[in-house]
Formats: C-alpha cells, structure tokens, sequence
C-alpha cells in the first residue's frame, strides 16, 4: 500500500505534537510565578516568615529553583519592603537578602551569580562586627536598609526565581 508523503508528515507530525505536549519551563516576563510568589521585574518573589538560618534560607530557595532575592536597584529594595511588610502584617521584619561575602577578602556577592552592585547599607555597615559578619540582610522595623549579620542568625527570608 502507498501512502502519499503529505499523510505520512502529518502523522509524523500528530506524533511530534503529543510527543513533546509538555511545556518546557520558562523563566521570562510573560510567565506566571508559581503558587505564592509575586511578580515584579520579570522575577517571583516570595517571603517566608519562618526563621531559618541563611543557608538554609537558601538551600530552601533552591527548591523552588531560586535563590535569597539578590537586589540590583532601589526599585528592586522597595519592592521587597513592601513584600515583607504585606505577608507580615504592614511589619518589615527582619529579612535575609542573598548577598554574602568571602571571609578571604570581604568581597560581596549575591548567590544568583549577579553582579553585587547597588548597595543600600545602613550607616556604619558592614562592620563585620566581631569578624564573623558574612551575610547580608534589611534591617527590621527600619527603613529597608542593610547590615551584614552572623549567618548563622535565625531571620525571614526573600527568595526570588
Ligand atoms: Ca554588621
């Protein structure tokens, strides 16, 4: 029996359809953040209220393929006040960010990889007080600014993808 070529490439083309029907992950502006987590940016955000350290706070952001929020601008800082304080009853608590610094040469970094930039540090900080200040985190019930902090801190955290 022959079968005409253009029956064969639609069915060879049925059976690439249903084949690869589901949808490959996405991360851009268009796409909808998982369950909880806010848009802002073309990034998701998500506070989380449970006081961990800031390991943790990001071994558990990389479940959610994320990391601790990194903060490129003021936009970006205000934005994350104004999550806090909206999932933590109008209180900016306390609240681990992704920057971190090498104990080596205090070099700061943020834990997406991103370029430690814009910086909105409280006055007189980071003092890396005691020398065991290596992570970075808003200041609570102020104005947003930052302080580095032992990481081994208990704090709320942001997490962004
Ligand atoms: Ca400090």
């Amino acid at each position: 029996m022959k079968i005409p070529v253009t029956t064969l490439l639609l069915i060879m083309m049925a059976f690439h359809e249903s084949s690869s029907g589901i949808p490959i992950k996405k991360r851009n502006c268009d796409e909808i953040c998982p369950e909880n987590f806010v848009d802002f940016l073309g990034h998701c955000y998500q506070y989380f209220g449970k006081e961990t350290t800031w390991s943790e706070a990001e071994e558990n952001c990389k479940h959610y393929e994320g990391h601790l929020a990194s903060v490129p601008s003021a936009e970006v800082n205000n934005f994350i006040i104004s999550l806090i304080k909206k999932s933590n009853g109008n209180t900016l608590a306390a609240t681990w960010l992704g920057g971190y610094n090498t104990v080596k040469d205090g070099t700061f970094m943020w834990t997406d990889g991103s370029k430690f930039g814009f910086q909105h540090w409280n006055e007189n900080q980071p003092d890396n007080y005691g020398g065991y200040e290596h992570c970075v985190h808003i200041i609570g019930g102020n104005t947003g600014v930052w302080n580095d902090l032992s990481c081994s801190t208990k704090l709320a955290y942001v997490c962004a993808i």
